[in-house]
């Protein structure tokens, strides 16, 4: 049987010469973003290597702790997720971390190598009052030891990621996480058009974006490039895209989700680096079921940032020393901050 190769168009070819001025891309067809996403997967990591090499230094990662500052008992429906109230999960609903707890966890991150420190509150949306002041607080102070800070709190206003942006926040996580035409079937407390205002709120007040998604909740392939079509759309990339496997987690509806195929993430990752080329990538949820061999993988696709420390906001994560001797084996150093 005859196997049709997508053909190499024009801008394609331009982008994967690291010689010229490759072109930053807003105008991406459904059509494009599928044919560069179905190419044969080895044809495909190429091309991703290639795009990598011309933007990026590929013998540095990322390395981002996150600290779940207020846990559980979410009021939101997000099928996937072990922090909503409505859910039997083992998780607990616990009270907001004091700043000076925050802080504590911070410096320890700092001190294993840490550059940059997101801080995930289980909100649907921030509102003003204390635990606000006091998250504002922490950003201030953590920023002040050179880390990089982000938040992700659930939507924002454009006042509120003012205020944000004053305390000194470098980055903001708010993933669209799937297609518009899948997301109702995983969410239906807000809809797609909330999750686009607050991108545009956040780029308005002049912090960094960074929104992906998650893959392995029963969508479709054209979800999965609907989602990469969205993002690589928006007005401007988003400086971060994370790219999730979901943890499927007992008591959620989607506890019973197979594990997808590492092929499938090489994919996505690929996929991303080519249409999105100067975006940080970042291999997040989902490493704990991962080899080193299928992680390298995905780095030679593209992705150049991880999520390190024992936990994620409530699910594990591969150990620090795991993390060490993978960054030992595959000569990787972690990225400084602020570059
Ligand atoms: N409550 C805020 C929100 O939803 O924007 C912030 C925290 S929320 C936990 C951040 C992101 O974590 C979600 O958008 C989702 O993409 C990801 N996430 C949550 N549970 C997950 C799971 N079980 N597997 C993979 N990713 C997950
Ligand atoms: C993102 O895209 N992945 C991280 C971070 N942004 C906040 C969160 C993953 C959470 C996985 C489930 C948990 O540990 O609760
Ligand atoms: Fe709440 Fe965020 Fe979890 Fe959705 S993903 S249930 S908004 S904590």
């Amino acid at each position: 049987m005859q196997t049709e190769f997508p053909p190499l168009n024009d801008i394609q070819t331009a982008e994967l010469n690291p010689n010229l001025e490759a072109p930053i891309r807003n105008d991406w067809s459904r059509a494009e973003i599928t044919a560069i996403y179905q190419m044969p997967i080895l044809e495909l990591t190429y091309r991703a290597a290639t795009v990598h090499r011309a933007y990026h230094n590929t013998g540095e990662v990322q390395v981002c702790t996150l600290l779940s500052v207020k846990t559980g008992g979410c009021p939101e429906d997000c099928a996937y997720c072990p922090q909503a109230a409505r859910y039997q999960t083992d998780v607990k609903a616990e009270k907001m971390m004091t700043t000076d707890a925050i802080v504590g966890k911070a410096a320890e991150a700092w001190q294993a190598g840490s550059t940059r420190f997101c801080m995930g509150a289980a909100w649907r949306e921030v509102r003003e009052g204390r635990d606000f002041d006091r998250l504002l607080e922490a950003v201030k102070k953590i920023n002040h030891m050179g880390m990089e800070v982000c938040c992700t709190l659930g939507m924002l206003t454009e006042s509120q990621a003012q205020k944000l942006k004053e305390a000194g926040l470098y980055a903001y996580n708010h993933n669209l996480d799937t297609s518009p035409e899948y997301y109702n079937d995983i969410i239906s407390t807000r809809d797609y058009q909330d999750r686009l205002q607050t991108l545009e709120n956040v780029r308005k007040s002049g912090i960094s974006v960074c929104s992906g998604g998650i893959i392995g909740m029963g969508e479709a392939e054209t979800d999965r490039i609907g989602l990469l079509h969205t993002l690589a759309t928006l007005p401007e990339h988003p400086e971060s895209v994370p790219v999730n496997a979901l943890v499927p987690v007992e008591g959620t509806p989607l506890e019973e989700q197979e594990k997808v195929s590492v092929w499938e993430m090489v994919r996505m990752i690929a996929t991303a680096r080519i249409i999105m080329p100067k975006a940080m990538v970042r291999l997040s949820a989902g490493r704990v079921r991962m080899s080193l061999e299928e992680q390298a993988l995905c780095f030679l696709a593209g992705a150049n940032s991880i999520f390190a420390g024992d936990k994620l906001l409530t699910t594990p994560n591969p150990s620090y020393i795991s993390d060490q001797e993978m960054f030992q084996i595959l000569q990787l150093t972690p990225r400084k901050s602020f570059q």
